[in-house]
C-alpha cells in the first residue's frame, strides 16, 4: 500500500489555520494525496487513529480508505480512474474503479462526522459520486444533470456532509450510470453508532462486500457492457471464487457481514451450518420484531443487508448466492442437455474439426471441474476450487466461512482445512441394499407406464421413400 503520510505534515499544519464548516476552495489547493491499493488482498481493519473511536469493518478482498483530519473534518481523496483487476488468480480485467482497485476502497466514519471528499476524475469521460442511503444537502446527492453539473475528465469535486445516520451504505457513480457500474465503479460505505445503540449490536468480526456482475468473453479482458441480464461473472468486491477471501472468525463470536446489491439481478444470500438474522438494511436497523431467523435473505437490486448471527459451529461452512449459476463463472448458456446422449461415436468426427472437443455433459457437468479442458488464457474455469475432499465445482459468487475455537480474536487469517473430528463426516454404506419398494410396484405409480417395457422397444423402421411423415 502506498500510504503517505498526510495524517501530519506541512500541508496539515497549514490547513489547520482554515476554518471548515461548508466546502471551502482554499481546501482544494492543498487537498490529501491520494492512497492507493495496488493488491486484491483482504486488509486488515484500518483502526482508527483521529476522531471518535469505532470497531472497525473487514472488506472482503478490499480495504478502507485512510483518511486526513483537517479542523475536525475528515477529508478522504478519491480517485476515478482505469485499473486492473485481478478477479481470480490467472483472470485479471480492465475496469474502472477507484484509488487503485475495483470495487473502490471502504470508507467509514463515525455517525455526526463532517465528512469531506475529494472525487477526482481520471476517466476518459466525465463522472458524479452518488453516496446511497445517505441524508444529505440536495446539491451533494451526486446525480450528474439534476443536483451538479458532471465532474469533467481531469476535474476534482468536492463533496461535504454530516454522516446523520449510522449504517450501512454504498457509493458509485449517477453519470453514465450503466457504463460506469458494469466497469466496477462502486464502494462501500460504513458509518459506526456514536455511541451505545440498543438497535445496533457489537459484534467481534464485521464483514462487507458488494454484489457486482460483469459479462467478460472467454479470453478477453474487458467487460461488455452493453449486456442487460445475461452477464457471465458474478462477482463479490470483483471476486469470484476461488478468489474470494474465506471468512475467517473464532468459535463463539459474534459476526455481521454486510452486503450491497450493485448487479442487474437478485441474489439470494445463503450460509449454512447457522441461522442468522437481518438486522437492517440501508434504510437504517430494523426494529427487534422485525428480525426473524433465516438460512437464506435475498438481496434484491439496490438494496442492503445486515446478517447476524453468532458463529456457534466450528467447521468450514460454504457460504454463497444461492442461484446455482451465480456459483459457476464464465459458461456457454446457448448449450444443449446432452445428459443421457452417448455420443462417443462422433469425437473422432467432430476431432477432426475441432482437434480439443471434448466428450462432455452426458452424465451431468461434473466433468467440467474434473477434466483439464483447454480454455483461453486469461480466463476463470466454469467450476473449480480444490477442498480436502476434491473438487468443490464453484465459482461466482461462493466463499466459505471457518469457524475455529483456537483462531484469535482479531486474527483474520486462513486456518486451513478444517480437521473434522472421527466419525463426524458422511460415509460409505458397504453393507446390503434392500431391493428399493418401488421396484415392485412398476406401473401403478403416479406415472404408470403406457405400456410394457419390452413392448417400448418395438419400434417400426422403413426406409424413406421421398416423404418422411412418419
Ligand atoms: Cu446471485
Amino acid at each position: 500500500m502506498q500510504r503517505r503520510n498526510f495524517f501530519t505534515g506541512a500541508a496539515a499544519t497549514a490547513l489547520g489555520a482554515v476554518a471548515a464548516t461548508s466546502v471551502s476552495r482554499v481546501a482544494l489547493a492543498a487537498l490529501p494525496e491520494p492512497v492507493l491499493q495496488n493488491s486484491p488482498a483482504t486488509m486488515p481493519p484500518l483502526v482508527p487513529n483521529t476522531g471518535r473511536p469505532y470497531n472497525p469493518v473487514v472488506t472482503l478482498n478490499g480495504w478502507t480508505l485512510p483518511w486526513r483530519m483537517n479542523n475536525g473534518v475528515k477529508e478522504f481523496h478519491l480517485v476515478a480512474e482505469p485499473v486492473v483487476r485481478e478477479m481470480a488468480p490467472g483472470f485479471t480485467a480492465n475496469m474502472w474503479g477507484y484509488n487503485g482497485q475495483s470495487p473502490g476502497p471502504t470508507i467509514e466514519v463515525v455517525e455526526g462526522d463532517r465528512v469531506r471528499v475529494f472525487v477526482t476524475n481520471k476517466l476518459p469521460e466525465h463522472t458524479s459520486m452518488h453516496w446511497h442511503g445517505q441524508r444529505l444537502p440536495n446539491g451533494m446527492d451526486g446525480v450528474s444533470g439534476l443536483t451538479q453539473p458532471p465532474i469533467p475528465v481531469g476535474k476534482t469535486f468536492v463533496y461535504e456532509f454530516v454522516a446523520r445516520r449510522p449504517g450501512t451504505f454504498m457509493y458509485h457513480p449517477h453519470a453514465d450510470e450503466m457504463t460506469q457500474m458494469a466497469m466496477g465503479m462502486m464502494g462501500f460505505w460504513v458509518t459506526h453508532p456514536k455511541s451505545k445503540n440498543p438497535l445496533i449490536s457489537e459484534v467481534d468480526r464485521d464483514f462487507c462486500f458488494l454484489l457486482s456482475a460483469y459479462d467478460i468473453d472467454p479470453g478477453s479482458m474487458t467487460p461488455k457492457t452493453m449486456t442487460m441480464l445475461d452477464f457471465n461473472l458474478w462477482s463479490w468486491n470483483s471476486r469470484v471464487f476461488p478468489g474470494i477471501d474465506t471468512l475467517n472468525v473464532r468459535k463463539m463470536d459474534k459476526v455481521r457481514i454486510r452486503v450491497g446489491n450493485l448487479t442487474m439481478t437478485n441474489h439470494p444470500i445463503h450460509i449454512h451450518g447457522h441461522e442468522f438474522t437481518v438486522t437492517g438494511s440501508d434504510g437504517g436497523p430494523w426494529p427487534v420484531g422485525a428480525r426473524v431467523p433465516e438460512v437464506t435473505t435475498d438481496v434484491a437490486v439496490g438494496q442492503m443487508r445486515q446478517l447476524e448471527f453468532v458463529a456457534d459451529e466450528e467447521g468450514d461452512w460454504a457460504f454463497h448466492c444461492h442461484k446455482s449459476h451465480h456459483t459457476m463463472n464464465a459458461m456457454g448458456h446457448n448449450v444443449p442437455t446432452l445428459i443421457g446422449v452417448d455420443h462417443r461415436g462422433l469425437v473422432p468426427q467432430l476431432q477432426k474439426a475441432m482437434p480439443d472437443y471434448m466428450m462432455m455433459g452426458e452424465r451431468g457437468m461434473a466433468d467440467m471441474g474434473e477434466m483439464e479442458m483447454p480454455i483461453p488464457e486469461n480466463t476463470a474455469p466454469m467450476m473449480t476450487g480444490q477442498g480436502p475432499f476434491g473438487g468443490v465445482e464453484m465459482g461466482g459468487m461462493f466463499s466459505i466461512l471457518k469457524v475455529r475455537k483456537d483462531q484469535k480474536p482479531g486474527d483474520y487469517k486462513d486456518p486451513g482445512w478444517y480437521p473434522q473430528p472421527a466419525g463426524t463426516q458422511a460415509f460409505e454404506w458397504k453393507g446390503a441394499l434392500p431391493d428399493p419398494a418401488r421396484f415392485a410396484s412398476e406401473g401403478t405409480g403416479a406415472m404408470p407406464l403406457q405400456q410394457p417395457a419390452e413392448k417400448a422397444t418395438q419400434v417400426q423402421i422403413r426406409k424413406p421413400t421421398g416423404h418422411m411423415n412418419h
